[in-house]
């Protein structure tokens, strides 16, 4: 090649086309955060030799004396929790995000910046049983977890300070997970995080070029096409997303338009319950494994500005690749230059699709 080929110079392709553009390197964009990741398919076939963890799933108690978060028990920092028998939500203790924080700003020559930050950190408890998981609970009880984070959502955007509420679960140790206790957590924080400033800018811009929302017609594009839908129902859709970085990374996209969990009408809620269910479920059957993972919704701010753009989604960011013990770091490339995945959108989206939707703990033995 005597000469690099500008983007218009290459040959358009049909996916699925013969020139197999998806079997070759490439790069694909993420509109949402305009930026680009290479994914490079042929790779898969390369040996492994890298860290192998040993998969022990223990048998967990209904009750384990020695948690922070189960009924009853003393927490870290000495307070008690309730015997509580449905959701259970408390100030963190060690918060990362103060509310009585003094507001001040530094600044040097435009190189050196810091201003306080105003926030408040809370932990939600899902269940009052040590051993379930999103996966492992009823949808009724799921459902009750949606109403608290529509309601805490509400309560915290609606505090003069704060203008943006983020809701986030890490699952597992592999994610950084503190307790093995099902629970998430949501801090109301004085500004908009970077992730969701991204995606904001993007879908504002979207909107004033094209007349439309970016998830909406991204919705509308993935139901015509159908290769990255792992499940969906009335209200929510479950896509590998085109740009997906993890490997078995997933978008919850709410069918209407709307921006904010506080906008959920209890059908949405109950929808929303039923989808949370059965994504997480045929992942814990993807390896047969409680499936560890970060995940966390993007919604509108509660800055008082209006953001007609912004489309109510959640995150979900497994880091497993190819077996319950050998995981995807982001680290080498990653760190330096940018995002890179194995594996394509496409066919984690077909594994995940073809998985059942009863849990692995839960299935009947195969007749012997
Ligand atoms: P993570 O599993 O995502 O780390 O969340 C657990 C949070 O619970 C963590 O932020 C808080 C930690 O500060 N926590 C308490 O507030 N009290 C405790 O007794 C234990 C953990
Ligand atoms: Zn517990």
């Amino acid at each position: 090649m005597d000469k690099k080929l500008s983007l218009e110079d290459k040959v358009i392709s049909e996916p699925n086309s013969g020139n197999d553009l998806f079997k070759h390197p490439h790069r694909r964009f993420n509109p949402l955060i305009r930026e680009w990741l290479i994914v490079s398919p042929q790779r898969l076939k390369r040996p492994w030799q890298g860290e192998v963890e040993k998969r022990v799933e223990e048998e967990k108690p209904t009750y384990d004396p020695a948690c922070y978060l189960c009924p009853g028990n003393e927490r870290a920092g000495g307070k008690q929790n309730p015997a509580y028998d449905s959701i259970f939500i408390f100030d963190n203790d060690y918060p990362a995000l103060l509310p009585d924080t003094p507001p001040a700003k530094f600044e040097e020559q435009n190189l050196l910046l810091a201003v306080s930050e105003y926030g408040i950190a809370r932990v939600i408890c899902f269940s009052p049983r040590h051993d379930l998981t999103l996966a492992l609970m009823e949808t009724a009880d799921l459902t009750r977890v949606v109403h608290a984070w529509t309601e805490q959502s509400r309560q915290l955007g609606d505090l003069p300070n704060v203008g943006y509420v983020q809701i986030f679960e890490n699952r597992g140790a592999a994610m950084g997970a503190s307790n093995n206790h099902p629970h998430c957590q949501i801090w109301g924080q004085e500004t908009i995080p970077n992730e969701p400033t991204k995606e904001l800018l993007a879908q504002a811009d979207y909107l004033s070029t094209h007349g439309n929302c970016l998830l909406c017609d991204y919705t509308s594009l993935e139901m015509r096409d159908g290769s990255r839908i792992v499940c969906q129902n009335s209200e929510w859709l479950v896509v590998v997303p085109f740009w997906a970085i993890w490997p078995f990374e997933t978008l919850i996209i709410s069918k209407s338009h709307l921006g904010s969990l506080s906008d959920l009408n209890s059908n949405q809620q109950e929808t929303l319950a039923d989808i949370l269910k059965r994504l997480t479920t045929r992942y814990d059957n993807l390896f047969e494994v409680s499936f560890p993972y970060s995940m966390g919704f993007h919604q509108t701010p509660t800055t008082g500005e209006l953001y007609p753009a912004q489309h109510l989604h959640a995150h979900f960011y497994p880091p497993l690749l190819r077996s319950a013990t050998v995981r995807k770091f982001m680290v080498g490339y990653e760190m330096l230059g940018n995002a890179q995945r194995d594996i394509t959108a496409e066919s984690s989206a077909e594994r995940l699709r073809a998985l059942s939707e009863i849990h692995y703990h839960r299935a009947e033995p195969f007749p012997t």
